[in-house]
């Protein structure tokens, strides 16, 4: 019961220390990804793990829950607070599984759901073909306006009117514009629909108050809170007061059993750290690290979708540049480099999602470490000379080279080295 890791599995402690090393050595810019905090991480790997709650706050199945009353009730009130809203449940395991929930606690199969199409920057859980939501609902898919790339609000209250949905979900994990929840409300009140703000990307943005509040404006709010929020795995939904107990009952007993608790008490932790002033100046940082990584790119001639960022995150079109090669083989190469993106559809991309014409890139971790504009010139010089060179064996172990001297001024976990 008491040894330590390395002596029960030496196996998995020299696993995890060579992705310590690749975390620390490498510029990590995939959008959805961060560093958590050691306390959120030392909450994670917690006793409370040990413990099975299934039920809520005062009404729990099993005996001997009353510390888990306090932690759950603990992230609760801090989640409330943070967002400004009526109604939080910490127990979705996950982003998709908070999505369900909501789905199963305010439709009927079969009932029409607006949502984001997965190839133009949605989620799979917003109706996407393969997944769940696409089997059980009916689905109205928008897209963004094929000159500007941005989501045109006359041609959403267009398609509103046309296939009256039930639900109109407004959220994506690949779309560098902000979103005006305001005009969202209206087009939703005109058609009688929710509104569900799915905000897991910017959750953190939302909190530092660098992109706008969907609290006034949606019925329900789903979040992951691994991202820019920078918890644990994990998810929430926030809600109106008036869903409460349809939204809990689809999450307990409707689509989970026992809450992770430890996971519960990291999301605490990470609630704690984001109503922390300096989390909101991290917050602003993302998105003056995301403007300077864009400003470079367009100079060192890509074309990004939109023409830019408001937010953490970019789409690079790699056709503008070089027409053979692909999201996939560009993010291998990157990769090599020591940069890791992820490839991504571009809007009407005419390949397909497992090869893709773009790559995603974020700044949330790489702004966690400590970088600021003046590394952004540096990573998107990096980024540049890398595809430009991208045969080039040699040079791209000279850029991985540069790349671990950059990472090497930014330390992370310097506890565990
Ligand atoms: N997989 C996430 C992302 O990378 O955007 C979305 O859940």
């Amino acid at each position: 019961m008491n040894k330590l890791l390395g002596e029960v599995d030496p196996q998995i402690v020299e696993i995890t220390a060579k992705d310590l090393t690749r975390q620390q050595d490498s510029l990590m810019l995939i959008p959805s990804e961060n560093y958590a905090s050691r306390a959120v991480m030392e909450a994670q790997s917690s006793i409370l793990a040990n413990k099975y709650a299934e039920g809520y706050p005062g009404e729990r199945y099993y005996n001997g829950c009353q510390f888990m009353d306090d932690v759950e009730s603990l992230a609760i009130e801090r989640a409330k607070a943070l967002f400004g809203v009526e109604h939080v449940n910490v127990q979705p395991h996950a982003g998709s599984q908070a999505n369900m929930a909501v789905y199963h606690a305010m439709l009927e199969p079969g009932d029409t759901i607006l949502g984001m199409s997965l190839d133009q920057g949605g989620h799979l859980t917003h109706g996407a073909n393969v997944n769940f939501s696409g089997n059980l609902y009916n689905i109205a898919a928008y897209g963004v306006n094929a000159d500007t790339e941005r989501i045109d609000m006359e041609e959403i209250a267009r398609l509103a009117e046309q296939h009256r949905p039930k639900l109109i979900v407004v959220g994506a994990t690949a779309y560098p514009r902000h979103f005006d929840f305001a005009a969202w409300r209206q087009i939703a009140d005109a058609v009688g629909a929710y509104l569900l703000a799915d905000i897991a990307h910017i959750a953190g943005l939302i909190a530092g108050d660098v992109h706008p509040d969907p609290a006034p404006y949606a019925d329900v709010i789903t979040t992951t809170t691994h991202k820019t929020l920078r918890g644990p795995r994990g998810a929430m939904i926030m809600c109106r007061a008036e869903y409460a107990d349809k939204i809990d009952r689809a999450v307990f007993p409707g689509l989970q059993g026992g809450p992770f608790l430890h996971t519960i008490a990291a999301r605490a932790v990470a609630f704690k750290e984001a109503s922390e002033p300096d989390f909101k100046t991290y917050q602003a940082q993302i998105v003056k690290n995301a403007k300077a990584l864009a400003e470079r790119l367009i100079e060192n001639g890509f074309r990004l979708v939109s023409g830019g960022t408001d937010n953490h995150l970019m789409l690079m079109d790699l056709t503008s540049k070089y027409e053979k090669l692909s999201g996939r083989q560009a993010a291998d190469h990157l990769e090599d480099a020591g940069i890791i993106v992820n490839k991504n559809t571009i809007p009407f991309d005419k390949r397909k999602p497992r090869t893709t014409s773009g790559i995603r890139l974020g700044t949330p971790m790489i702004t966690t470490r400590g970088m600021k504009e003046d590394e952004m010139v540096s990573v998107a010089d990096f980024i540049t000379e890398t595809l430009e060179n991208r045969q080039k064996a040699s040079i791209k172990r000279q850029i991985r080279e540069k790349v671990k001297e950059l990472c090497a001024q930014f330390p992370i976990y310097e506890y565990l080295e």
